[in-house]
């Protein structure tokens, strides 16, 4: 079934100049970016964006995180992209991805991962209509 995701590279990762390299991954993955911009979120709009980790201990140094400064948001298109983005990103805490993944080279701890991606795909519908607007999606085709 093809699908649409919502992948975000985080923000010491755009600081470390990462971006070319992690999209670099995702396309010799085999997916394919429809939609891609440079944002910054504000402490609110980051709040808004984890608010289901709302009641978490880890919100408030997330939500800092998260908004300290550029993301590279980009929605990837293709057969089954919610967890093939999820393979080629690796677990969560980054000492547990598998070899090879994006977390596992990248990640610097469970909070500077180095990516998002969306778990499922009411939360990819949600988290790219929280970033991009229908026109700014370059599909021909209807998830
Ligand atoms: P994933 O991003 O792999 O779907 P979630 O949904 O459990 O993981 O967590 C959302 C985000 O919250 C993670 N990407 C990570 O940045 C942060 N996070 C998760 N667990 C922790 C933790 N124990 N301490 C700090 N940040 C965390």
């Amino acid at each position: 079934m093809i699908e649409r995701t919502l992948s975000i590279i985080k923000p010491d990762a755009v600081a470390r100049g990462l971006i070319g390299e992690i999209l670099r991954r995702l396309e010799s993955g085999g997916l394919k970016i429809v939609a891609a911009k440079l944002a910054r979120l504000s402490r609110e709009q980051a709040r808004a964006f984890y608010a289901v980790h709302k009641e978490r201990p880890f919100f408030a140094s997330l939500t800092e995180y998260m908004s300290s400064g550029p993301i590279l948001v980009s929605v990837l298109e293709g057969e089954g992209v919610i967890m093939k983005n999820r393979e080629i990103m690796g677990a969560t805490d980054p000492a547990k991805a598998a070899p090879g993944t994006i977390r596992r080279e990248w990640g610097k701890d469970v909070e500077k991962n180095a990516v998002h991606g969306s778990d499922g795909r009411e939360t990819a519908a949600s988290e790219i209509a929280f970033f991009f607007k229908p026109q700014e999606i370059h599909s021909d085709r209807k998830p």
